[in-house]
């Protein structure tokens, strides 16, 4: 099937941090679809450029020439092709941004066209949006998730003093998602009555993603916390951690400055076995500093068949940096956002290389987020089998995770529900 795009429109709106972002519009002779694009704050110095206006409004964070570029150059170039065909939209939004990063047109400006069209694309074929990734992905094992859920928050998304950025449960051992996100709501508010018994009232206010923020400083705190919460339900066969250090937020001058305390490498190196020893941590995401390569390549080697090591800013989803990991076998994991790369195709691609290689990949939020459950569907889509989207908190998390219900349940009157594997 054939449908052309008529018309592309953009325009402003806010994020969760109530920062502006950009929302999409691709119109075709039936309908129009919506996206909206999310934005990090612990971003990759290697991401795609997110064009921002840098002038008095909104203190420099407003995204009017994003929202320009839209609505002039890009809906130029995107009138009259195919919207049914992801591939020729986005290479026409790459030719026309033509730099290596996306700083022409910003990858916010390029990202939205890019996910509205496809929005679009599944809507004229009257398919969900999930099949049509599928499609794209050459997959036709949809795979409900397991969510990686972000119960306590640190670093750059929480005003505490802890420099891990996000502890994380992952309900590996649910035989649904439904099943996996109950388990992790339930150890979310038992988590919270533990935090008010133990650090009062002011200590459950939420960073970010959702997660709680109490006043903790030393890493294993956290973890502590979390695990009791999770032992009092019943849940230790069935739940693991996960942990996003964002290393690249507590290195500099060839160190990383752990809870006061100055490391090197390998001094990190060794917090971390200990802590797959205590608490046989199941995924490692970014322990080391964006281009720390040597070290990342050392721990993938000690730890690597038995626990995940994720690639986030050390890969910022593009093709040309994972195989850099490749080659130096720096992780075995890619984390994919898609606003670190731009389009959909590139993300696909980026999943894509990964699998090839024998690597797992988790689809991802920003800490910025939207209304938007976009990754929901991709995650699905591609069948990978893991989503982090943060706490099941906020509304811009749990319209992931609900659209995430919705696919389960639509899915499982097919028969075709799979979860995690
Ligand atoms: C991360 C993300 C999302 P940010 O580091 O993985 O959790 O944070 O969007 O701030 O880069
Ligand atoms: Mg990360």
């Amino acid at each position: 099937m054939v449908e052309k795009i008529s018309r592309v429109f953009a325009r402003q709106v806010l994020d969760s941090r109530g920062n502006p972002t950009v929302e999409c519009e691709v119109h075709t002779s039936s309908g129009f679809s919506r996206a909206m694009v999310p934005s990090g704050a612990s971003t990759g110095v290697h991401e795609a450029l997110e064009l921002r206006d840098n002038d008095h409004c909104f203190l420099g964070k407003s995204v009017t020439m994003a929202v320009t570029n839209v609505n002039t150059a890009i809906a130029k170039a995107l009138v009259g092709l195919d919207v049914t065909d992801q591939r020729v939209v986005d290479n026409a939004l790459l030719a026309l941004d033509g730099t290596p990063n996306k700083s022409r047109l910003g990858a916010n400006a390029i990202l939205s066209a890019s996910m509205a069209a496809c929005r679009e694309s599944a809507r004229v074929q009257g398919i969900p949006l999930h099949e049509f990734i599928g499609f794209l992905a050459a997959n036709d094992r949809f795979v409900l998730p397991c969510p990686a859920s972000n119960l306590i928050n640190g670093g750059a998304h929480a005003g505490n003093e802890l420099d891990i950025q996000e502890f994380m449960v992952m309900p590996l051992g649910a035989k649904s998602f439904a099943e996996g996100i109950q388990i992790v709501a339930e150890i979310y508010q038992t988590l919270k009555k533990k935090i008010v018994a133990k650090y009062g009232k002011q200590a459950v206010n939420v960073g970010d993603e959702g997660g709680f923020a109490p006043p903790l400083k030393e890493v294993r705190e956290p973890i502590e916390l979390i695990l009791s919460a999770v032992q009092e339900l019943g849940y230790s066969d069935v739940v693991r951690l996960a942990l996003d250090s964002a290393a690249s937020g507590f290195y500099a001058d060839e160190a990383y400055t752990l809870a006061g305390k100055r490391l090197s490498g390998p001094e990190l190196m060794e917090v971390y076995f200990d802590l797959k020893k205590t608490y046989d941590v199941y995924s490692f995401e970014d322990p080391f500093a964006e281009d720390d390569w040597l070290n990342w390549s050392d721990f993938t080697a000690e730890v690597g068949n038995v626990a995940q090591v994720v690639g986030d800013d050390l890969l910022v989803s593009n093709p040309v940096r994972i195989r850099k990991a490749l080659m130096e076998e720096a992780c075995n994991a890619l984390l994919l956002k898609v606003n670190q790369i731009g389009t959909v195709s590139e993300a696909l691609e980026a999943a894509s290389l990964a699998r090839k290689n024998g690597w797992k990949v988790m689809v991802s939020h920003r800490s910025g987020e939207t209304e938007d459950s976009f990754i929901a569907d991709l995650a699905v889509g591609l069948g990978c089998g893991q989503i982090k989207s943060g706490a099941p908190c906020r509304s811009e998390r749990t319209a992931k995770y609900n659209q995430l219900l919705r696919i389960e349940e639509g899915l499982e009157a097919r028969g075709q529900t799979n979860y995690f594997k």
